[in-house]
């Protein structure tokens, strides 16, 4: 049987580290779709469309991997796609009490549905999309923490801000 897992996020942007587990993640299941969300509690800078663009231009070379936009719930949506799990990653310690959060809600739901962690490599473990936004906006290089492609794309973004 073909092992999916549903790698889901808000991905605004996409950041190496982001990338890092979707490579990694893309060795272990035989498919991965990076499912992008609107998170409820975070303001987005990026669509949820020109976030899907960005992720699937990063991961174009990565054959198992799809990006998909998607709204509801991730449940909901992972039994839609018949996916055995779902794939998350974890930084520090701060980390761990919201994955706890949403792993058991998410269990509730669907308790048919694994979620797996993936610890994230040492280089990208302080990275976030957050920090990415607020290094960019004053103009400081994030050349060797976002693919090329977000780099450009932040540019643009705040220069029309
Ligand atoms: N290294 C490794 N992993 C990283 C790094 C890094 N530097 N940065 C981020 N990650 C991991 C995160 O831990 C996460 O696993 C993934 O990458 C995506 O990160 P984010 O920040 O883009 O995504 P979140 O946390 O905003 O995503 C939240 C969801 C969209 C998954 C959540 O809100 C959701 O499930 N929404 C759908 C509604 C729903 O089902 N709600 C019920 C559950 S509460």
């Amino acid at each position: 049987m073909s092992r999916l897992a549903i790698c889901p996020g808000s991905f605004d942007p996409v950041t190496n580290g982001h990338l890092d587990i979707i490579r990694r993640g893309a060795k272990v299941f035989d498919e991965v779709i990076v499912a992008v969300f609107n998170n409820q509690s975070k303001q987005p800078l990026f669509t949820v469309e020109e976030r899907v663009e960005l992720l699937q231009k990063a991961t174009e070379d990565i054959e198992n991997v799809s990006v998909d936009a998607c709204s509801g719930l991730l449940m909901d949506y992972a039994k839609r796609k018949n996916a055995q799990a779902v794939l998350r990653g974890l930084r520090a310690v701060t980390d761990f009490e919201y994955e706890m959060q949403i792993t058991s809600m998410n269990r509730k739901l669907n308790e048919e549905i694994e979620t797996f962690f993936m610890m994230t490599n040492n280089q990208y473990s302080f990275l976030s999309s957050s920090m990415i936004k607020e290094v960019a906006k004053y103009d400081a290089s994030v050349s060797d923490l976002v693919p090329t492609v977000v780099e450009e794309a932040l540019r643009n973004k705040y220069k029309h801000l």
